[in-house]
């Protein structure tokens, strides 16, 4: 197991509502979620950050010595560092040093399995690469790699820039097609009228324990950081009967590196189209609040505002404070105290589902010619039938359908409605 020593830094000039201690223990997460071994976490605080080190030379030196002595294989800084001073500070140390971009882009190269996954982070990889190839003495076998990895392989780094370039850029159409064709299976859903809710939040917050309680999906959970890449949707079926689409997705992170966020763009156009954003929050987590404000921020980055949105506070059985729950709670408008785990809840928060898309359900009465039986099929995929009659001048259904599809049925010629279609379906109480 590699022996990391983390550098966690605070600088006064930096307006982060992020405390020494807090950055410290997130990058504490961070590197067991690379599977190495912390031997020590040291801190320092400083005005700003230098050109050349970074942090004080006296401190650099002090970390060398350390490393020297506790056999460290590879030190690990809490911020992102320049090319520049990444090689000084490796002249001094002596041993593999990684900043905080390096270290989240390891992980994400780790649980990538898909192939547009792994294109994905092999473009940021190659982006955050390119800029620290320009000058002499860069050790391209090291450069770009993380905690037990050599980076996007040692064999891609041998190649000259104008070759990352081109990957680079292959990358990127390839990437742009798949994003294409995922753009027209989300047409064919809203062709279809399903409603999209997208599952959106902090990584480990439990978006996927939830999506798996709520619809039996087989996203892999674990307790670790970015577990799920790739998109997942799944169908739900509300309580009034009204089917939707529910999407699991990348988590998010305070400082989500620029490129990374770029690259999976593809991955979060589905949480740019969706109807309803529901926020999952791990309110056990002692740093709630951060990571609201952290999710927040990558959602205003993706320029996501005006949508609907729900806050699920998950994993209340991890509470024992109730009045603090609640407190919480009403911190947050639209929220809704949750356990994905031990499915506590899980009917309030499909009710605030469910209400937030009333009025979308008309129900009707329609005769329809024996010739359409195949409309039932999608009657009942897509709205709910609440009575069917098999007569001989037709098949008479009344049910409650959404409205755009409701919109199309009317419209056809050879169906009739016999009590025009106004009663909307009631939000539930
Ligand atoms: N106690 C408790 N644990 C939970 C609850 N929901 C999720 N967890 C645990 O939290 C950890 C993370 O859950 P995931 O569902 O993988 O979280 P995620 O948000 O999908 O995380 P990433 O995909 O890594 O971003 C797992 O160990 C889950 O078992 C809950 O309601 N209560
Ligand atoms: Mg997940």
């Amino acid at each position: 197991m590699e022996r990391t020593l983390l550098v966690t830094i605070k600088f006064h000039s930096e307006k982060s509502p992020w405390k020494l201690e807090d950055s410290g223990e997130e990058l504490e997460e961070l590197v067991s979620a690379c599977g190495a071994e912390i031997i020590d976490n040291i801190s320092c605080v400083r005005e700003r950050p230098t050109a050349n080190f970074f942090i004080g030379k006296g401190k650099v030196e002090e970390i060398a010595m350390l490393c020297a002595q506790e056999e460290i294989d590879t030190v690990v800084f809490s911020h992102d560092l320049s090319g520049t001073q990444q090689r000084n500070l490796e002249d001094i140390i002596g041993k593999k040093t990684i900043d905080r971009t390096q270290l989240i882009l390891d992980i994400f190269s780790r649980h990538a399995r898909s192939p547009e996954g792994k294109m994905q982070v092999e473009l940021a990889q190659l982006q955050y690469l390119l800029p620290r190839l320009i000058g002499a003495g860069v050790i391209l076998s090291r450069t770009g790699g993380g905690i037990g990895t050599s980076g996007p392989g040692e064999q891609k780094l041998e190649v000259d820039r104008r070759r990352i370039r081109k990957r680079l850029d292959k990358l990127k159409n390839d990437i742009r097609h798949l994003s294409l064709h995922r753009k027209t299976t989300r047409k064919r859903r809203k062709d279809n009228s399903m409603p999209v809710v997208a599952l959106v939040g902090y990584t480990n917050a439990g978006k996927s324990t939830l999506i798996n309680t709520l619809t039996g999906a087989l996203q892999v959970v674990s307790n670790s950081l970015f577990t799920t890449l790739d998109p997942l949707y799944k169908s739900l079926q509300l309580p009034n009967g009204e089917n939707i689409v529910i999407s699991d997705t990348v988590g998010f992170l305070h400082n989500l590196p620029h490129h990374l966020i770029e690259a999976f763009k593809a991955t979060l156009e589905e949480v740019i189209e969706a109807d309803l954003i529901i926020h999952v929050l791990d309110v056990s987590h002692p740093r709630v609040y951060q990571h609201n404000q952290a999710v927040m921020d990558v959602l205003k980055e993706m320029e996501i505002k005006d949508k609907p949105l729900i806050i699920a506070l998950n994993k209340i059985d991890l509470v024992d404070d109730l009045s603090w729950l609640e407190h919480t709670k009403n911190d947050f408008s639209s929220s809704v105290l949750i356990s994905a785990k031990f499915r506590k809840n899980l009917d309030l928060l499909l009710n605030l589902i469910q209400n937030n898309f009333s009025g979308r359900m008309v129900s009707c009465d329609l005769l329809l010619p024996h010739s359409r039986m195949g409309m039932i099929d999608l009657f009942y995929r897509e709205g709910r039938v609440e009575k069917i009659d098999y007569l001989q001048e037709g098949i008479r259904v009344e049910v409650s359908l959404p409205r755009p599809l409701y919109d199309k049925v009317v419209g056809s010629s050879d169906i009739k409605e016999l009590k025009k279609g106004n009663r909307t379906t009631k939000p539930l109480p």
